[in-house]
């Protein structure tokens, strides 16, 4: 990746409070959120992530605001995504594909996590296709327009009028509340990551939720399940080797074994993401891999010519 030089010759960026061009793409009624903000974060990252970091930023040209984001988080149906599509046979014949490219690999990184190598795989074609798909949004931009919309009086003026969003309905605005303090959260962490791992800021790019990599962590996740596979000194998402022994690290870590029980593996599959359709189509795809598996006789080359 390239490296993020935090330069003194910035045209965009004033670190005078309050000046009109910092994060010039926001109007005049959102600045002053973002302003307020920007204060608690630098006190919130205080010895992680030095202030003029956190103000360049902040106040680049590329910050944007989507306050339609929150009202998306807060009507998500994600049982409702067609998880079917990939038990088809053209998938699973891609997901064994891919195992046995990468079989030396996977068959490390089960030994040591003791995590199945079917389920890692199947895990990643869900996620992002196996590493096809990994998201277009600005991880950044999506973290702080979340934050920003936690600003009540803020989010007021964006909410829909058609009471998609009620937020007289307690169970709604806690809802809300929660996933706001769940997205500055995460602001926090994106910052850090960036900073710690030189990642150009806005060139991060995920989920429309902020899920990013080929495994689809958020950033927190990283840093409590992000493995340095090829020991390069940096948990990088987007490479092969970090992200399936990040899959496998998050299973381990929240208690999976290939000797549980199907069940049990399903509630720990829950753990990676919270959906029962998500976690059977898990453990479905994993079966008919490894049924594809011992019908090509189990080998490292899998059988493939040429892989
Ligand atoms: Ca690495």
């Amino acid at each position: 990746m390239v490296l993020f030089i935090v330069s003194a010759e910035t045209s965009s960026c004033s670190f005078k409070e309050g000046n009109a061009t910092c994060a010039p793409r926001l109007n005049d009624e959102v600045r002053p959120y973002l302003l307020n903000l920007k204060e608690k974060i630098k006190q919130d990252l205080k010895g992680k992530v030095p202030e003029d970091f956190v103000e360049k930023v902040l106040c680049s040209e590329e910050v944007e605001f989507k306050p339609e984001l929150m009202v998306k988080s807060l009507t998500w149906k994600e049982a409702k995504l067609p998880y079917h599509q990939f038990l088809e046979p053209e998938r699973v014949e891609r997901a064994f594909r891919f195992l046995c490219r990468y079989y030396n690999l996977l068959s490390e990184i089960e030994r040591k996590f003791d995590v199945d190598k079917e389920v890692i795989v199947s895990i990643l074609l869900v996620e992002t296709d196996l590493g096809r798909k990994t998201g277009k949004h600005s991880v950044l931009n999506t973290y702080l327009s979340l934050a920003l919309t936690g600003n009540e009086t803020l989010f007021q003026r964006y909410l829909p009028q058609n009471g998609e969003v009620d937020l007289n309905n307690e169970s709604t605005k806690q809802r809300y509340q929660r996933r706001a303090t769940w997205a500055y959260g995460e602001l926090l962490y994106t910052l850090e990551y960036i900073y710690r791992y030189n990642v150009p800021p806005f060139e991060l790019k995920g989920s429309i939720f902020g899920a990013f990599g080929y495994p689809q962590f958020v950033p927190q996740s990283v840093f409590l399940y992000g493995y340095d596979w090829d020991g390069d000194g940096k948990v990088n998402l987007f490479d092969y080797p970090d992200a399936l022994a990040s899959i496998a690290n998050y299973l381990a870590k929240e208690g999976y074994k290939r000797s549980l029980t199907r069940e049990n593996k399903f509630k720990v599959i829950m753990k990676y993401n919270k959906s029962e359709p998500y976690a059977n189509t898990v453990l479905e795809l994993s079966e008919a891999i490894k049924g594809r598996l011992v019908e090509q006789k189990e080998g490292s080359s899998c059988g493939i010519e040429g892989e």
